[in-house]
């Protein structure tokens, strides 16, 4: 069994529902399990800033995949919800990136291990610090690496954001 870091994002068609749907298929996937999920944050758009905010959370996944065969799924699970991407670093109805695996390094035309550029996105690091604060990312520890980025504009979705999910 490993553990993987799969981030979550959405800004069109219903966000939320997209993202809360896409935990729930994690959770089904073959071979794996959703062992924890961050809450949901609204997040401010990085890159192009005429298109709406997106919602992010991070899921941690038991699994016996490789780390391909995951990407694989994860990508087919992109292709389910009818993934727009239309413009380069444009709205899209939802994104899976494998962030972490166990503790791989990877650096292959297809996956990269850890997720490139994941220390510099509060989007990303928020939601896995909830998740996992004691984790080390290319040998810091993941509060050092939270600690020289803004995260303000990040949000922290709450109940009267989100109503219960029935299934997660
Ligand atoms: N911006 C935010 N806030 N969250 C994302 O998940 C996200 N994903 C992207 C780009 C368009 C770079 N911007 C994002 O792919």
């Amino acid at each position: 069994m490993s553990l993987a870091y799969v981030g979550l994002g959405s800004n069109l068609d219903n966000p939320i529902a997209q993202v809360r749907q896409a935990l729930g298929e994690l959770d089904r996937l073959p071979l794996s399990d959703v062992a924890s999920i961050s809450s949901l944050y609204a997040t401010p758009p990085l890159g192009p800033q005429d298109q709406p905010n997106f919602i992010n959370a991070v899921a941690a996944l038991e699994t016996s995949l490789s780390p391909l065969a995951l990407l694989d799924q994860l990508q087919a699970l992109e292709q389910r919800h009818r993934r727009q991407r239309r413009l380069h670093w444009g709205p899209r109805t939802l994104d899976l990136d494998l962030l972490l695996f166990d503790r791989q390094a990877l650096d292959s035309p297809r996956l990269k291990l850890p997720h490139w550029h994941m220390h510099a996105r509060d989007f990303v690091l928020v939601p896995l610090y909830e998740l996992a604060p004691d984790l080390m990312l290319h040998q810091r520890p993941l509060g050092d690496w939270l600690a020289e980025l803004d995260s303000a504009p990040i949000r922290r979705l709450t109940d009267t954001d989100v109503t219960p999910a029935a299934t997660i």
